[in-house]
């Protein structure tokens, strides 16, 4: 995500009359021949294993972002790397003008696995919000019977579904949504984590509308947990009005809270469910939709598609990094060690430390700029100790490690950002 960070001048990359360090080279050759659509932290990835990734200048860090919850396996995974390379061996790619054995056998998988009658496999987090959103219009225009042009869905203030034109409708972060032209129709945004006003929109508007989409966690906005009954009521107030509930657990998901979906720690079994980033095991973009047959099959052939949904690389690969999710008991172990991260951090005496929040591995520190010095250098002096991790927004910074982090690293971990906080005061 782009930190709206008042150090990114135009050349973000550091000029120096002395001769440039590697890491400076890089940073510079990005500058000159990239997009400038990010500000990354000062540092440039050469390797990766698990839970450590190293720079071009050798140095090794704690990955504490996991490419925001994309690597919750750790990276480069043996078996993830081996179902890979088996699989190239055999077949790649065939489009879904033909049939082939592996995408029938993920799916088979995927039912088994979530308990939803089908899958509709794409590529990226954002294709797959996408999917869901066209899904539920489709649902609402021939199964509810709403007009087509009159089909409403709601979302949440803050919340992120991705970066495509209709999903930034979504958004009310103008760096997401600003400045891009004509947005899509069709969408009503109420607070998050707000009952009454969910239910003062269904009420004023329910007829019309197909589905209500929000995030279990609100990853981008800075980890912000709802209350504990919010998502079952909800989903109550959505079915009380013939409203779809779709989850987007793109982020959340794949253990990464502590159970499978973040769903579970409230009780309800969404009617969609997007998932995305691990499902790909730190290798390959792979998103997926999760519905029953009702919804799924309201697209007909031809309807909808993508050239790479479902690729047999993606379906070997999905298979295994969710093989791997349970084999390795990652739920478990991101429930265990996320309570231990909150505990420890929270026994942290700092001035920068305002509010420790989050579920499983998915862990949020709000910093109260102190000395001059805010969420942007607590980072940099993290990285300084041997930690990556980056604000989500000028004053949160998101700790998110691969599930597959041990106790003793975790401590490890803490000692750096305890380090790291002293250094600044
Ligand atoms: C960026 C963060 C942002 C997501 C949820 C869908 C998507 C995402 C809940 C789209 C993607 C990524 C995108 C990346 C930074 C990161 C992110 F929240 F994880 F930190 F932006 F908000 N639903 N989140 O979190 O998935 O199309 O990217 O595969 O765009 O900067 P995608």
């Amino acid at each position: 995500m782009v930190t709206k960070n008042k150090r990114c001048t135009k050349t973000c990359a550091p000029k120096s009359s002395k001769k440039q360090s590697l890491t400076e080279s890089y940073i510079e050759m990005e500058e000159r021949y990239g997009a400038h659509n990010y500000h990354p932290l000062p540092v440039v990835l050469e390797k990766a294993k698990g839970i450590f990734v190293w720079d071009v200048e050798g140095k090794k860090y704690y990955d504490f972002l996991s490419s925001y919850s994309a690597v919750n396996q750790g990276h480069c995974h043996p078996k993830i790397l081996k179902a890979l390379r088996d699989q190239t061996e055999k077949l790649c790619l065939t489009s879904r003008a033909f049939y082939n054995k592996y995408l029938c056998e993920y799916e088979k998988f995927m039912h088994e696995y979530f308990g939803y009658d089908k899958v509709l496999p794409m590529n990226t987090g954002a294709e797959g919000v996408e999917t869901a959103l066209k899904l539920a219009r489709r649902w609402g225009n021939v199964v509810k019977k709403i007009k087509n042009d009159k089909i409403k869905i709601i979302c949440c203030d803050g919340n992120f579904h991705g970066r495509t034109v209709t999903v930034i409708t979504m958004s009310n972060d103008p760096s997401s949504f600003a400045n891009y032209g004509p947005l899509t129709p069709g969408f009503i945004r109420i607070p998050y984590n707000d009952l009454p006003a969910l239910e003062k929109v269904l009420e004023k508007h329910g007829k019309e509308v197909c589905a209500f989409i929000a995030e279990p966690i609100q990853g981008e906005a800075g980890i912000f947990v709802p209350d504990n009954d919010y998502f079952k009521k909800a989903f109550k107030l959505c079915h009380k009005h013939n409203v779809l509930f779709i989850a987007d657990e793109v982020q959340t998901g794949i253990a990464r809270t502590g159970k499978m979906l973040c769903s579970e720690h409230y009780g309800v079994r969404p009617d969609m469910v997007v998932l995305g980033k691990a499902l790909g095991g730190g290798v390959l973009p792979v998103s997926a939709v999760l519905a029953d047959d009702p919804i799924m099959l309201t697209i007909k052939p031809g309807e909808h598609g993508s050239t790479f949904g479902g690729f047999p690389l993606a379906a070997a690969v999905a298979i295994e990094a969710l093989n791997v999710v349970k084999n390795e008991h990652l739920v478990e172990n991101a429930e265990k060690m996320g309570k231990i991260f909150r505990a420890e951090v929270k026994k942290i005496k700092s001035p920068f430390i305002q509010e420790v929040r989050g579920k499983g591995l998915l862990n949020a520190v709000v910093i109260k700029p102190n000395n001059g010095k805010e969420a942007w250098d607590v980072c940099l002096e993290m990285k300084r100790n041997g930690l990556l991790a980056k604000p989500t927004h000028e004053h949160i910074i998101r700790f998110a490690p691969p599930l597959t982090i041990t106790e003793p690293h975790i401590h490890k971990a803490i000692e750096i950002i305890k380090k790291s906080l002293k250094a600044l005061e």
